[in-house]
């Protein structure tokens, strides 16, 4: 019988780091084999440089040659083992959600939810349960950029006692395609163009729109993917959605229909989409340098964890189909029940070896969780396990430490496959067997009781190739998130279009989608063909007639976060000659809220203040462009100014925090800076006063109202 193997751990109990390691203090290694025996060595000899079958090198900085400068030799077996391992270090990216960033953490139940599921990891409360979560953005590669406007992946992997359960989610309640069978045509139409293979991480192009236009079941989607969710400020920041529809099952059998639902303590924000597009510039690892940073320094971001549950018969009366994923339930409607949380506090440890060997699995949930008919998730439970085949090239990725269940055993009687790394002892492969009988091991057996069991939907039907008539209908819904939003957002919304569609270069593609977005609400189409500078086609013919719902507020973003610099980063921009009191007193201030604080200044090795005294700073001004920080303060001195007048970095640097609508704190002498770069004085535009109190008062949330000012939005 094959047990879990237990990761290999230090002498300390923390995860171990020195193998393969040459760490400069030897360690004491314990590791647990499969078969549970314990192999202890320390000693410098286990610091040794050796070849990949233990065998000591002397000299890992010259290749085995005929003479100082004659050929290399064949038999060079150090050589060729460290280049042929090289040459194979890479493995087939994700074909979508390549780029992405993961942590380990905790989910703990604060509410059971034993009335409607035997799952344990939701009727245990205050029981901790170890996760993986990896975000990811969808389109582009594993080496693009983290702030396309894209949707973002949220995948979660809970490690329960009773097996994994991998929620693997978006930050988007809905989808784009209803079927499955779908869902190679929409990658393909969004990834870079075939021929060209260009854009990259980008949605702005004919095939994209091409397909979105001939598809108007992804109009829902649209107005999510063309909202500020899809240019988030944090991973941190950004809500999480098992989108389909699931069920729940209890002690007796009966289901329950759920959605599962992720929320950020820190509230969902985002950032504006100049900022994002100099974001990718500034800091191409803009999300996965923040998240890595956070968790480093102890500040651990959190989510909610909660379920909107619903009966079948309440989900009749809906007037949408709740097994069709281009659509939400709203939550004025069923409320979100918050019954747990997810605090992601340790990074890991190595980048491949977990976040890009992780392998999630919509197919993996504990007992007491069952899938719905939703055609779209339908196709999923198949998808994953495939890929993973050719992503990690083996029916045995379940074995990476990563995958395996940490919760409880793994234990079956499949056998060998590439990479087989446990040893199951015995002859016990295949069952039944008697040959317990005969005192052997015979092995696991099935649990009836306890094991895992489909609910038993009633189905009948004749095999057909068709979209159900309650799928039907596509602009419904698409209307309700449109109108629920603030002016801003709708502002945002309509100019993210206009943006998008003025890269399309194909006119029949642009009208398409513009007459479906007339189903959608007239002012919206309006505004874009404005933006466009075209006329407003006809409306397309919908497949059923939408209808108004009332607003949902809870699909705003802008009012909802909240007004914390907890999580956020203040830059205080520096120069020779200020006054060092003020510095102290900002970072003070901010730091007090729960802010990051950096210092920045023309160059790094720091600045003198008016006092003669060393500052030492974060960061150089050049590298460090406003778009980094959530506010900034500028403390210079009139001669620290003078100079940066004539700096195109710090002009761009007040430009663009002004534009980006974030605050500023400065000193009187920055004013002439403040001229040159167009900042006019608001709420949010404050002199520093000795305490730093003006600032930080308003240093948290944007000016809105400052952005009419500062560009045309459609
Ligand atoms: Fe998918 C990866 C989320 C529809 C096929 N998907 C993947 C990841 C996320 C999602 C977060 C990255 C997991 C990771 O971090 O490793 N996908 C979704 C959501 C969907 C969805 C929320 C709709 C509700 N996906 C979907 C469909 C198919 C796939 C309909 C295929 C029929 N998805 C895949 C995949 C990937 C994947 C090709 C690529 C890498 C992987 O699975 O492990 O199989």
């Amino acid at each position: 019988m094959a047990k879990t193997p237990t990761a290999p751990r230090t002498a300390s109990g923390g995860p171990d780091k020195s193998s393969g390691r040459n760490t400069a203090k030897p360690a004491i290694t314990t590791t647990i084999g499969a078969g549970g025996e314990v192999h202890q060595a320390a000693s410098a000899q286990d610091q040794r440089l050796t070849t990949n079958h233990g065998m000591p090198i002397s000299d890992d900085q010259n290749t085995l040659s005929a003479g100082p400068r004659g050929p290399h030799l064949l038999e060079d077996f150090v050589l060729r083992e460290k280049i042929q391992h090289f040459d194979h270090e890479r493995i087939p990216e994700r074909i979508v959600h390549a780029r992405g960033s993961a942590a380990h953490g905790v989910f703990e139940l604060t509410e059971s939810l034993a009335d409607y599921t035997t799952a344990k990891i939701l009727t245990e409360v205050g029981k901790q349960t170890e996760v993986f979560t990896r975000f990811s953005t969808v389109a582009g590669g594993a080496g693009s950029v983290d702030t396309p406007r894209d949707v973002r992946g949220f995948a979660v992997k809970m490690y329960t006692v009773e097996g994994n359960w991998d929620l693997v989610g978006n930050n988007i309640p809905v989808f784009f395609i209803q079927d499955a069978i779908k869902f190679p045509d929409l990658i393909h139409s969004v990834k870079m163009e075939a021929d060209r293979g260009y854009p990259q991480a980008a949605s702005a192009h004919d095939t994209f729109w091409d397909f979105i236009g001939l598809m108007p079941e992804s109009t829902h989607m649209i107005m999510w993917a063309m909202s500020d969710r899809t240019i988030p400020r944090s991973l941190r920041m950004i809500e999480g959605f098992g989108v389909h529809t699931f069920r729940l099952v209890n002690a007796a059998g009966e289901a329950t229909l759920v959605k599962f639902h992720w929320r950020p303590k820190l509230g969902t924000q985002s950032t504006c989409w100049d900022e994002a597009v100099k974001i990718a510039g500034a800091d191409p690892d803009y999300h996965r340098r923040d998240l890595f940073d956070a968790i480093d320094k102890g500040d651990f971001p959190e989510w909610e964890f909660g379920v909107q549950l619903l009966t079948q018969e309440q989900a009749d009366a809906l007037p949408f189909d709740v097994l069709d994923a281009t659509k939400l339930i709203p939550e004025e409607l069923y409320p979100v029940r918050v019954v747990g949380r997810m605090v992601l506090n340790r990074n890991p440890d190595n980048f491949f070896a977990e976040t890009e060997q992780v392998a999630f699995l919509p197919t993996n949930v504990p007992p007491g969780i069952d899938f719905s008919e939703d055609p779209l998730l339908q196709g999923r439970l198949f998808s994953y396990q495939d890929t993973q085949l050719s992503r990690l090239g083996t029916v045995n990725f379940h074995q990476i430490p990563i995958n395996q269940p940490k919760g409880c055993p793994f234990q079956n009687m499949q056998r060998d496959g590439h990479m087989q790394m446990q040893v199951p002892k015995g002859r016990a492969n295949y069952e039944p067997n008697s040959l317990a009988e005969a005192g052997e091991d015979g092995g696991p057996r099935e649990d009836p009781k306890g094991g895992f069991r489909s609910f038993q939907t009633p189905v009948e039907g004749t095999k057909v190739r068709i979209r159900a008539e309650t799928f039907a209908d596509h602009f419904s819904q698409a209307r309700l998130f449109f109108r629920s939003q603030t002016d801003i957002e709708q502002a945002h919304l309509a100019s993210a279009l206009v943006f998008e569609l003025s890269k399309v270069t194909l006119e029949h593609v642009r009208l398409r989608v513009m007459s479906n977005l007339l189903n959608v609400d007239e002012t919206l189409a309006g505004r874009v063909a404005d933006g466009l500078g075209m006329d407003l086609p006809k409306a397309s013919a919908p497949a059923a007639e939408p209808f108004d719902m009332d607003d949902s507020p809870a699909l705003r973003i802008v009012g909802k976060y909240p007004d914390t610099l907890k999580g956020r980063l203040v830059g205080v921009l520096v120069t020779d000659g200020a006054d060092g009191k003020v510095v102290s007193a900002v970072k003070a201030a901010a730091e007090g809220q729960g802010a990051q604080v950096q210092l920045i200044a023309p160059k790094v090795g720091g600045v003198v203040l008016k006092d003669g005294s060393k500052l030492k700073v974060d960061r150089q001004l050049a590298g460090s462009p406003s778009v980094l920080f959530d506010a900034v303060a500028l403390v210079l001195s009139e001669a620290g100014c003078e100079l940066l007048l004539g700096e195109g970095a710090a002009v761009d640097f007040a430009k663009d925090a002004f534009g980006h609508l974030k605050a500023m704190g400065h000193t009187p002498e920055a004013q002439p800076l403040l001229d040159k770069a167009g900042v006019v004085a608001d709420d949010r535009v404050v002199l520093l006063g000795k305490d730093g109190k003006a600032f930080v008062a308003v240093a948290a949330g944007r000016q809105w109202d400052r952005e009419p000012k500062v560009r045309i939005l459609a």
